[in-house]
């Protein structure tokens, strides 16, 4: 059952999709604070609240702030409170109760779980207006598919997306991507798609392709779908500003860009310098930017990432100017401790300005509205401005998406990555604990840059994150520039790295259903232990993970480790794999067991009653058939699993 409570007159975000008359009265489970303009309750020792989607932290929310409120942050450590997401939604269990809260609301929202004192949770906004969606049931489970049914499909992405991507921003040619591929097939590595990072476009702008370091591009579109890869190209949010650009100008002519108080269109900086930012809220100015995709879609491009869009800002130009003035006053003159740091702080806190937010404005359902106000819509309008194109240029076909700022209701367009993490060891294990968040929020296709985006990766890391990695939909190994080089043929174990892909090529059949069968019915694909086992134990554990209906996870995440602790709620068969076609297998009891895991295998545990089905790996998605499959089975027939196919880029209806 779920209930909706209005609080004040919240901007409508779109994010739920099913009418549900508003409840008066008061808001069950907590008690409002309309001065303090928070709602609170407070928590038992034994409730755990799970949820939040992409945010620091473990998997049991409780002991931090988590503050929505995307933002730019490529550092993230466990002091911050905002990454690049606003997934507002979380639920609160014990044996004793159950409930879930969406908090549904476009500005930024605190919620303090344990954090200002241990046994409270506080969910606070400035401006007190919310839609707050209560839903009770019978489990976590069925709380969860009950919101999400009112959120509508989760994205679905076509099949191919499911196949192994190679990444890096500084691909700077299109022989530097060909030999990316080349590399890959010598080393005998199935690989579906090479992603091109803002180095394709001509000096950073939208929907354009440099002619001198990518020739002929639709040639070379083609040339590599010939070789079994599809290119997949970033968008950046921002619009260079430049005389003859058309995006730029149409932009201008038809009023499409987010405005300053005084009318006229904003001036930022990003990676093409100035630009302005088009107003994704504005449905007119939606359509005319998702209409743009198409240029890259006529030239064979069937999947794009769209970058930038908490809005990442460098600087505005009206700050920059300020600054410039306020500088001349420390000229000449002997600076006291306090006006250096002032001084600093000055040039330092130009970039991605909380306060820069309030000097624009949207019109947003007929409404002029400040950005702030709306802070959290904006990436999540951006892809919803291609999504909503993709239906009308490609009826037919999926086309694949995923962007790196949401709110909840992007899940409908797209996926999302997991953005800038960095090679460290703690964000593998996040990227582990944030996966059944995220999917609770609605996002399924979604997945962190594997190996680790900034910072110098390590073999062994890569290794093991790969090792995870094969399990996530969007399975991507991507890293900035000025870092290590991490293309899996560089490293001493490429028959390692090889037979790992491989595997996951293996395991298509059943991710593919899994994750088909998640999305058509509203459900989780990576889910905690104590969302499906009831035992006390299982609600502790925070580095195990459910994936689908048939195995259990227990990534290694540490360095140097050859195995770790794993915990089995009940009896369970351990796969442990080196290939899809070399693995042993034990039998194990319920409780606690010490599993060796070198670098060179993937521990999967079997659940009782199910089956794992393996096809025979291939070199690209297209390939990968559903015929042939050997299956691995722990007390149930192979007939019993059911295998989810169709022809994997239909849309579905
Ligand atoms: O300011 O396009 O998260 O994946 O490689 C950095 C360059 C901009 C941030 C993205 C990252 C991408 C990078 N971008």
């Amino acid at each position: 059952m779920i209930r909706k409570y209005r609080i004040g007159e919240p901007i409508p975000t779109d994010s739920v999709v099913k009418e549900i008359e508003i409840t008066e009265g008061s808001i069950p489970y907590f008690s409002m604070d309309t001065e303090g303009k928070e709602l609170s309750l407070l928590l038992e020792k034994n409730d755990k609240v799970f949820g939040l989607g992409e945010t620091v932290r473990g998997i049991n929310k409780r002991g931090w702030l988590y503050s929505s409120n995307n933002s730019d942050d490529p550092n993230h450590t466990e002091n911050k409170h905002s990454l690049y997401a606003s997934q507002n939604f979380f639920v609160v269990f014990s044996k004793k109760r159950q409930f879930g809260v969406y908090v549904d609301t476009p500005g930024k929202v605190n919620f303090d779980i344990g954090y200002s004192k241990l046994d409270k949770l506080t969910v606070a906004f400035e401006d007190f207006d919310a839609d707050i969606y209560i839903v009770d049931g019978d489990s976590v489970l069925d709380i969860v598919s009950q919101f999400r049914q009112i959120i509508g499909r989760s994205y679905i992405p076509p099949r191919w997306a499911f196949g192994f991507g190679q990444s890096r921003w500084s691909y700077m040619t299109a022989d530097e991507v060909r030999e990316v591929a080349d590399k890959y097939q010598e080393a005998g590595i199935p690989l579906d798609m090479i992603y091109l990072d803002i180095d394709y476009m001509e000096r950073y702008k939208d929907f354009t392709v440099d002619d001198s370091s990518f020739p002929e591009f639709p040639k070379f579109v083609e040339e590599m779908r010939a070789r079994g890869i599809h290119l997949v190209p970033i968008i950046d949010a921002g619009v260079k500003i430049e005389e003859g650009y058309d995006v730029y100008e149409e932009g201008v002519e038809k009023g499409y860009f987010v405005k300053k108080d005084n009318g006229e269109n904003l001036v930022a900086a990003v990676w093409p310098g100035k630009v302005h930012f088009p107003d994704f809220l504005n449905e007119e100015a939606r359509a005319w930017f998702g209409n743009k995709y198409k240029v890259l879609m006529d030239q064979g491009i069937d999947g794009f990432w769209n970058d930038m869009n908490e809005p990442a800002i460098f600087y505005i130009q009206d700050h920059l100017e300020e600054v410039f003035e306020q500088i001349e006053d420390y000229k000449g003159k002997n600076l006291d401790v306090q006006s250096f740091f002032d001084f600093k702080d000055l040039v330092g806190s130009i970039d991605n300005n909380p306060e820069d937010y309030k000097r624009f404005y949207h019109e947003y359902k007929g409404r002029r509205i400040r950005h702030d106000k709306v802070h959290n819509l904006f990436g999540y309008n951006m892809t919803r401005a291609a999504g909503e194109a993709f239906e009308k240029l490609s009826p037919d076909k999926r086309i694949l998406m995923f962007s790196r700022s949401s709110y909840i209701g992007m899940h409908r367009y797209g996926g999302i990555w997991h953005g800038d993490n960095h090679s460290w060891w703690s964000h593998l294990l996040l990227n582990i604990q944030q996966m059944p968040a995220v999917n609770m929020c609605g996002f399924l296709y979604t997945g962190a840059d594997i190996g680790g985006f900034g910072s110098d990766t390590t073999e062994d890391l890569v290794l093991r994150w790969t090792a995870f990695g094969i399990f996530t939909p969007l399975f991507r190994n991507h890293s900035a520039r000025y870092t290590r080089r991490q293309e899996l043929y560089r490293f001493d174990n490429v028959p390692v790295l090889r037979d790992f892909i491989r595997l996951r090529y293996a395991l298509i059949p059943y991710l593919y259903s899994e994750f088909m069968k998640a999305a058509l019915n509203d459900r989780m694909l990576f889910k905690p232990l104590c969302f499906e086992y009831d035992d006390d134990r299982s609600a502790l554990v925070e580095d195990q993970l459910l994936l689908g209906e048939s195995i259990m996870l227990a990534p290694v995440y540490t360095q140097n480790a050859q195995g770790r602790y794993v915990y089995l709620p009940e009896e369970m068969k351990l796969v442990r794999f080196r290939a899809f076609d070399d693995y042993d297998e034990d039998v194990m009891s319920a409780g606690d067991h010490y599993v060796r895991a070198e670098l060179n295998e993937i521990l999967v545990f079997v659940r009782k009653g199910h089956v794992l089905p393996l096809a025979k790996p291939e070199k690209s998605m297209g390939k990968v058939g559903v015929s042939d499959l050997t299956f691995i089975c722990h007390g149930a027939e192979p007939g019993s699993y059911d295998l989810y196919s169709d022809d994997g880029e239909s849309r579905v209806v």
